[in-house]
């Protein structure tokens, strides 16, 4: 409950900070929720991850401006990026991971989240975020050979393109492990992931970081 209403603290000012558009306050508040005992994974889902949805919720209120979630975003992303150093692990698990979203798919801040919970566990990974093509995406498997692909889908509108994605992966790489998630599957019915075929989807950061560890035995 403590814990609960300390995040809480710290996410209603990152909240306020993206709002006014402060990067540098922003930035502190990332690093000293870090600094007094919380992991990177809270990190992103408990304070990034919140105030994200809660400016989805404001943006799509019309209560913010579109420029101001524009800029809210990138400042997170931002921060995602200013942390990379600090959470790449030195033990590395010799794995390759390709991190993507789902063609025409333009969220790209819970992938990069993703990718970073496999750098922490020692992965090689490659972080394609948005706006690659298919047969782009193809080609670069061919040259990277991962053992594993991620992929996100935000937008339930774009299920048609995961699917169309996974009949593409699944008949050139068969053997190849996907997983799968993002916040559209709040809004799939099971029947719905039944027609993806052999792919695993996982909710979030905690889910995943136990997957890969269990992967990695
Ligand atoms: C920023 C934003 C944008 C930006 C994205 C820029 C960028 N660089 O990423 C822009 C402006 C491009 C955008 C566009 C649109 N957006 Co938008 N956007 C958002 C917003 C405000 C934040 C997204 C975000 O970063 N969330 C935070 C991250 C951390 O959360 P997340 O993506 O869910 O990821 C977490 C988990 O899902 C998980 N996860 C994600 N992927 C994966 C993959 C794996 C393998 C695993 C294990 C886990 C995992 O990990 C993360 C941590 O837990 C959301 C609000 C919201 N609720 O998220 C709306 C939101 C997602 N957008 C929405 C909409 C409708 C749109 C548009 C259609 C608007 C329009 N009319 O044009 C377009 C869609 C374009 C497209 N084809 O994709 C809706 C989606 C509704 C729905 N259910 O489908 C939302 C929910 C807003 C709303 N409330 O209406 N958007």
């Amino acid at each position: 409950m403590m814990n609960e209403s300390i995040s809480e603290n710290f996410t209603n000012g990152f909240l306020d900070n993206l709002l006014n558009c402060n990067r540098s306050a922003c930035s502190d508040i990332a690093h000293s929720y870090l600094s007094s005992n919380h992991s990177v994974i809270q990190l992103y889902e408990d304070v990034f991850k919140v105030a994200l949805y809660e400016v989805g919720k404001l943006w799509e209120t019309n209560k913010i401006s579109v420029a101001t979630e524009h800029i809210a975003t990138a400042i997170t992303e931002s921060i995602l990026n200013e942390l990379f150093e600090q959470i790449i692990s030195n033990k590395r698990c010799y794995r390759k991971v390709v991190v993507a979203c789902v063609e025409k798919e333009q969220h790209q801040v819970g992938i990069k989240m993703v990718a970073d919970v496999f750098e922490m566990n020692g992965w090689e990974t490659f972080f394609l975020g948005t706006g690659i093509p298919n047969n782009e995406l193809i080609r670069y498997l061919h040259e990277i050979k991962p053992d594993l692909i991620a992929i996100s889908l935000s937008v339930y509108f774009n299920f048609t393109n995961l699917l169309k994605m996974l009949d593409i992966l699944q008949k050139e790489f068969p053997g190849l492990q996907i997983v799968i998630g993002g916040q559209a599957f709040n809004h799939v019915s099971a029947d719905m992931t039944d027609r993806m075929g052999n792919v695993i989807v996982l909710t979030d950061l905690y889910i995943l970081d136990k997957f890969i560890q269990t992967y990695n035995k």
